[in-house]
């Protein structure tokens, strides 16, 4: 019998894919559809503190080869996602479930973590650091300078399980920067990779969404080789107790395959669930089994992090 359970922060999960944060997740009934669904759990839309309209529409478009977002952080506030995790503690008292959060401001983001930490909450938080789309808000994470003093304050008062969802780096060097300050802290995972900020895609002689004259985050099949890059490359860097969820290009059994083969203890589905609905777990969880069974591997720990080099 092949099983593609996990763990992640100690708790169990009976699948390792899930949505990815921004996909099937901004209200309750959306939520519920993926958690009565082949994943193995879910993550909120990212929460401020407060609700948020987000930027204007069009702001999300499918494309051949993926998708590109503006969305500009629209969410239901921090109370809305908080209220539904703790009936579901109590309704489903076996699952654990994730929550990502970031503030509008380091201040905010303070804020709504203590919020978290005096709360009953007992499933995972996920702090978003890489939001490409909130105009003259930088990605967090690309700044080291304010990614480690934020940590460094956060860990001062949280002690609930924390991981980050990373933007994605294309230099050795920044992956190297980077590794050494998630090292000195408890986190239980980081999650690689957020979109790739700030594309621009184009159809006949126009933009395909309004916000920031179409310039967006990119997903699907174009990211797919930066996003394994990034999990390899924390999965070489990390302590071994901070975790990799893998993100990025996930459109079928092969692509978790690859995500797992280079670190990831769990895999994110965003694009694809966007573009084929809730029924895509079912079908890259089979088809992920078959290349398992193909292959003789029973469960995860078989094959995770065992990505082959050429030598010499
Ligand atoms: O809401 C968004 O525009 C958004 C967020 Br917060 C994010 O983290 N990643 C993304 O592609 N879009």
């Amino acid at each position: 019998m092949v099983s593609t359970s996990t763990q992640i922060a100690g708790f169990a999960f009976d699948n390792c894919l899930m949505n990815a944060a921004g996909v099937a997740c901004m209200t309750k009934e959306e939520l519920a559809e993926v958690k009565d669904s082949a994943a193995g759990t879910f993550v909120t839309k990212t929460a401020t503190l407060e609700f948020r309209q987000g930027n204007p529409e069009p702001r999300y478009q499918d494309v051949p080869l993926g998708s590109i977002n503006s969305m500009g952080l629209p969410n239901n506030g921090l109370d809305y996602y908080l209220d539904y995790l703790l009936e579901l503690q109590e309704s489903e008292p076996n699952r654990t479930f994730f929550l990502s959060l970031v503030g509008m401001s380091p201040e905010e983001t303070h804020t709504i973590l203590k919020k978290v930490q005096a709360s009953d909450f007992k499933g995972i938080t996920e702090l978003n650091l890489s939001c490409p789309n909130v105009p003259g808000k930088p990605q967090i994470a690309y700044d080291f300078e304010t990614t480690e003093k934020i940590l460094s304050e956060v860990f001062a008062y949280f002690t609930k399980p924390l991981g980050i969802k990373l933007p994605p780096y294309f230099d050795i060097v920044h992956f190297d920067q980077a590794a050494a300050i998630f090292n000195k802290y408890p986190l239980k995972f980081v999650n690689c990779v957020n979109s790739i900020g700030n594309g621009l895609y184009i159809e006949d002689e126009s933009v395909v969404i309004r916000p920031k004259n179409g310039f967006g985050g990119i997903g699907g099949q174009y990211i797919k080789p930066t996003a394994l890059a990034n999990v390899h490359a924390f999965y070489q860097r990390l302590k071994p107790e901070i975790q990799i969820i893998g993100t990025g290009g996930v459109l079928t059994g092969r692509d978790a395959f690859e995500h797992i083969l280079c670190g990831a203890s769990m895999v994110q589905v965003g694009t694809t669930l966007h573009k084929e609905g809730v029924a895509a777990f079912e079908r890259i969880t089979t088809e992920l089994k078959a290349i398992m069974e193909e292959k003789g591997y029973e469960n995860l720990e078989d094959f995770r992090g065992k990505l082959k080099y050429i030598e010499e």
